[in-house]
Order: structure tokens, then C-alpha cells, then sequence
């Protein structure tokens, strides 16, 4: 009897398993999610919270910039359920197979998606592939105590008296596209004499960097070892509220600056599409998308998680940027096959003295 009762309850945890399309599970038998996320791009007490609503396990792990994450894929890197990739690398990688589709049927909360942006902004309009996650701007972060003389410019990185104190992102659209800014090309161009040229310039800068770098220069301007990073807002902001350091001022330069959109996305071969999909499901609730947007100091485009935002937030310009402001700003999008000549151009800035 005793024997018969364990057989059902052992068919029954079968079924179970199958029901909930778990492919992996940890070693307390709990479905695992394997999220590969940005670094510093999630408020704490998120994943807990969906452990423990979902009675499973979180693998996070974390990458700095988009080609490191495409490069880990295309490496074989498999068993991810969750990605973040920008919307101008969604297309490169669906272009490859390395995304799936989205049940969008299985995804409720997507409905509090503002539409607005996802007609104005996103590239991936209908959720194809990718749900946004968050969006934001690049500029230059200084330190007012070192610098003092600060004029919010691309051309701070010609100056060779802030030589070794200053830092540009390893990021080959970003730092590109700086270049592109100060010579007043857009940073989508195709043009291969402006992407060379933009080059050029990087190049001119590059011996008065300490180096490229996507996640050091963060504790670098808090520690004032840098004094001038190119840096993505929201991280900047983070570092000043976590060093209560108001000496550290984000910037968006004269010239101009780039935004971007980062979404979400599950990779083809996934193991566990279910959970993936309740995480992105979790990610889109009001509550969720607040506490991201507000740890963060990035927009999560919700429109149910709008009226919820603390006044203090809402007045806060990296997060939501000021119209005066954001006419300079240029939305990186994917550029097609014509990535090939940022690629050449970047590998010349690399190899170059
Ligand atoms: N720490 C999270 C940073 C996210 C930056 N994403 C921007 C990608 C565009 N280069």
C-alpha cells in the first residue's frame, strides 16, 4: 500500500516536471532559471523574490558588453534561459537563430508595456524576439574635486594634462560613436570614410586614456584613481549613491550622446522556456519594474509602474532625461551588415600605439 502511495507521488512529480517544461533542476530538485544579465542591471532582492514565488533556483551570471555576450553564445555557451541583449544586437543574433520567439500569450504582464515607446523607440515593435528591459544614455562622468576646469565635451579626451586619468568604454558602438558625435555624423552612419574617421579620433584620444574599460572605471571615479569615464548614466548614478560622493557629476556632452534600449530575450535551445517566461512575466509587473528603475537609475518603459514612482525619482534627469537635453541624444540602432566596417575600424583603434 505504502509502495503504491510512492508510486503515484513519484508519477505525479513526473508529471509534474513535464507540465512545468523544467529541463535542469538544482540539487534540491527545484527548476533552475539560468539568467545572463548586464553586471549592476537588477535591484537586489529581485531574484529572491522570484525564487521563492516560483519555488525555484537562480543561476545569474554576468557580462559587460554586448559583443561579450554574443561571443559566449557563439562560443557554445548553452543552457541560458534568459539574456539581455541591446535592440541593435537583437537583430544580429534572431539574423543567426540564437533567439526564439515569444509566446507572448504566456507573458500577461506584457500588456503593461508602454506602446509608446515600443513605437517610438524599440526595434523589436511586435515582441517578436525581445520584450524591453531597460533604456538609457552614455556620457562622461567627472569628478569636480579633480577636474575643475570641466567643459561637458567629447574633446576632454584630447587633453593631455587628464592624461592616465581617464577612461573610454570597451564597447565598439559606444566608443565609435563618440568619435562620430564630435565630428558630426550620426552614429548609425554606413559610411566607412566616417566610421574610419571617427577612428582616427579615438585613435588621437587613446594616449590619453588609462584604458577602455565597461565595469573598473565605475570604482575607478569613486576612488579617483579616473577622474574622467565615459560611462552609461544609471551606473554612474549607482556609484554616486552607493559612495554618497556628489563630487562625481554624470554628464551628457555638448556635442551629443547615444541612448539605447536593452531587452530581454530567450536564447535558442533554452531549458526552461516556462520559467523564462514567468520571469519576464515577474520583470513587467508594476511593483517590479518600480524597484528596477529606481535601484537601477534606468527607464523600464511600464506604464503600470509610472504612478508609482517616488517624486524624487521622477525628477531625477539620468533616468528620465530632459527634453531640452534629449535632442542631442542619437538611439543606437542596428546598422546591418555595415557592422563589418565599425568591426574593421574598432580593430584598428585596438591594435594601434
Ligand atoms: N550596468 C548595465 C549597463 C547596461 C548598458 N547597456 C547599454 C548597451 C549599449 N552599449
Amino acid at each position: 500500500m505504502k509502495y503504491t502511495k510512492q508510486l503515484i507521488l513519484l508519477a505525479g512529480a513526473v508529471a509534474m516536471a513535464f507540465v512545468s517544461g523544467c529541463g535542469r533542476s538544482s540539487d534540491e530538485g527545484k527548476p533552475v532559471l539560468h539568467v545572463y544579465n548586464w553586471s549592476d542591471y537588477m535591484a537586489e532582492g529581485l531574484l529572491e523574490q522570484f525564487e521563492a514565488e516560483n519555488n525555484c533556483k537562480v543561476v545569474y551570471d554576468v557580462f559587460d558588453s554586448n559583443e561579450a555576450l554574443y561571443a559566449k553564445l557563439k562560443a557554445g555557451a548553452t543552457g541560458y534561459d534568459i539574456i539581455f541583449p541591446s535592440s541593435y544586437f537583437v537583430s544580429v543574433m534572431v539574423e543567426e537563430g540564437m533567439l526564439q520567439e515569444i509566446n507572448k500569450a504566456n507573458i500577461p504582464n506584457l500588456k503593461n508595456i508602454d506602446p509608446e515607446f515600443l513605437e517610438k523607440v524599440s526595434l523589436d515593435k511586435v515582441m517578436k524576439y525581445s520584450v524591453p528591459y531597460l533604456s538609457g544614455t552614455t556620457g562622461i562622468a567627472y569628478r569636480k574635486d579633480t577636474v575643475k576646469d570641466f567643459d561637458s565635451s567629447w574633446t576632454v579626451y584630447a587633453r593631455e594634462d587628464l592624461a592616465g586619468r581617464m577612461t573610454l568604454l570597451d564597447d565598439i558602438r559606444e566608443v565609435l560613436g563618440s568619435g562620430l558625435i564630435t565630428l558630426g555624423y550620426s552614429v548609425n552612419t554606413t559610411s566607412e570614410s566616417e566610421i574610419e574617421e571617427a577612428a582616427d579620433l579615438v585613435i588621437s584620444w587613446k594616449k590619453n586614456i588609462a584604458r577602455f574599460d565597461n565595469e573598473g572605471y565605475k570604482a575607478g571615479v569613486a576612488s579617483k584613481e579616473f577622474w574622467v569615464v565615459q560611462g552609461y548614466g544609471g551606473d554612474v548614478q549607482q556609484v554616486i549613491d552607493e559612495n554618497e560622493d556628489e563630487n562625481i557629476v554624470y554628464t551628457l556632452p555638448k556635442e551629443g550622446f547615444t541612448m539605447w534600449e536593452d531587452t530581454v530575450a530567450i536564447p535558442t535551445g533554452a531549458d526552461n522556456v516556462e520559467l523564462a517566461e514567468k520571469f519576464i512575466n515577474f520583470l513587467h509587473s508594476a511593483e517590479v519594474a518600480v524597484a528596477n528603475i529606481e535601484y537601477n537609475y534606468y527607464l523600464c518603459p511600464n506604464t503600470a509602474a509610472y504612478p508609482l514612482l517616488s517624486e524624487e525619482i521622477k525628477a531625477n534627469e539620468v533616468v528620465f532625461v530632459p527634453k531640452d537635453k534629449l535632442v542631442k541624444g542619437e538611439q543606437i540602432v542596428d546598422v546591418g551588415k555595415d557592422l563589418a566596417k565599425y568591426n574593421k575600424a574598432w580593430n584598428r583603434v585596438k591594435a594601434s600605439k
